[in-house]
């Protein structure tokens, strides 16, 4: 008999409606319900890229495309999968709620971001756990992080080689590996989320054959505090400014999919500056749910089941 058990899928979320909008951000903002001007300002970024994000779907997609390659190629189990958002319906919680009343035992976990931190995939396996202890739910095995993945270094160095190829004169790029840029105070604490960035771009830059790489961070919150940096504009015009390259390809390897911080942040703000330089701008495609990005997921979580074995 396969062993039925609870594949958790968790993510940012992101509004489905503009009405979603103001929500959403007072979550995002521990309860504190966004400025007027704040709001008009998200929603006007949303409006930008089309009106809504198409996050949502690509989530969920990823979640089931993930459930179906799973049971596939694993012959002792039966995976069912759970859907658990930080900001928005349906919350980490529901989802672990959803597993006990559908009487799963055991579960497996994974967060749809590549790096640890204390602010993000931390508090996504806290928030997990918490409930699952509350409600004497299922026991749960969280995947970490899995940001050297051999399988998602081969998706970001494919990707590179496709743009390289693209690229009349490759001798003059660079490449910028970025991640979303958190406030500087989690290195007091030896957070290790730099520190796996860094790895994740020097495997990838070796597997692609590249030598002019740097590290950026991006789409930084709107406080008063000082975050990581060097941002990914400002880093766009020092490496203009000291080499003169003729093309930047950006690779924001914190993320996987299209969505807002990558189609406004990226591709509208970062080509604002690119084509102010008057150089030309890349960046290659999101994992989304391409079968090879959903085969490197089903690699972690077989990995992460079989260090219990
Ligand atoms: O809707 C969409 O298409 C975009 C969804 C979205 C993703 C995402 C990923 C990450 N964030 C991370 C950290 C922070 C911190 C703050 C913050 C703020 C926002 C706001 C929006 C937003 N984030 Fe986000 N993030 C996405 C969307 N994020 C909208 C609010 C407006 C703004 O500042 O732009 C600051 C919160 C605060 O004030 O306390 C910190 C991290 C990730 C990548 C890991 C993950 O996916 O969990 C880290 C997708």
């Amino acid at each position: 008999m396969k062993k039925k058990t609870g594949l958790l899928v968790m993510a940012y979320g992101t509004p489905r409606s503009k009405e979603e909008i103001e929500p959403y951000y007072t979550h995002i903002r521990h309860g504190r319900k966004p400025s007027e001007e704040a709001l008009e300002d998200l929603t006007n970024r949303y409006e930008a890229i089309g009106g809504i994000s198409p996050l949502a779907k690509i989530t969920e997609d990823q979640a089931s495309k993930l459930e179906s390659f799973l049971n596939e190629v694993v012959e002792d189990r039966e995976f069912k999968a759970y859907l658990g958002l930080k900001h928005i319906d349906p919350f980490i919680e529901d989802a672990v709620t959803k597993m006990k009343e559908d009487g799963i035992e055991e579960a497996v976990s994974i967060v749809l971001a590549p790096h640890f931190s204390t602010f993000s995939v931390k508090s996504y396996n806290g928030r997990a756990k918490e409930e699952s202890e509350k409600i004497n739910g299922p026991t749960i095995q969280s995947v970490e992080s899995w940001y050297k993945e051999p399988k998602f270094i081969q998706y970001w160095s494919n990707q590179i080689k496709k743009t390289m190829e693209q690229i009349s004169n490759p001798e003059k790029s660079c490449v910028i590996f970025s991640a979303h840029s958190l406030p500087e105070k989690i290195l007091q604490n030896g957070d290790p989320y730099p520190e796996q960035l860094r790895e994740t771009a020097e495997l990838i830059a070796k597997e692609a054959g590249i030598n002019q790489y740097e590290i950026g961070w991006q789409s930084e919150g709107n406080t008063p505090e000082p975050w990581l940096g060097p941002d990914v504009q400002d880093l766009t015009r020092t490496l203009f400014e000291n080499h003169g390259y003729t093309s930047i390809v950006y690779c924001p390897v914190g993320f996987v999919a299209d969505h807002l911080e990558v189609l406004f942040d990226n591709d509208y703000e970062c080509k604002v500056v690119t084509d102010e330089l008057g150089i030309d701008y890349y960046r290659p495609e999101m994992p989304n749910s391409k079968p090879e990005f959903i085969e490197c997921l089903a690699t972690v979580i077989q990995k992460k089941l079989a260090e219990s074995k």
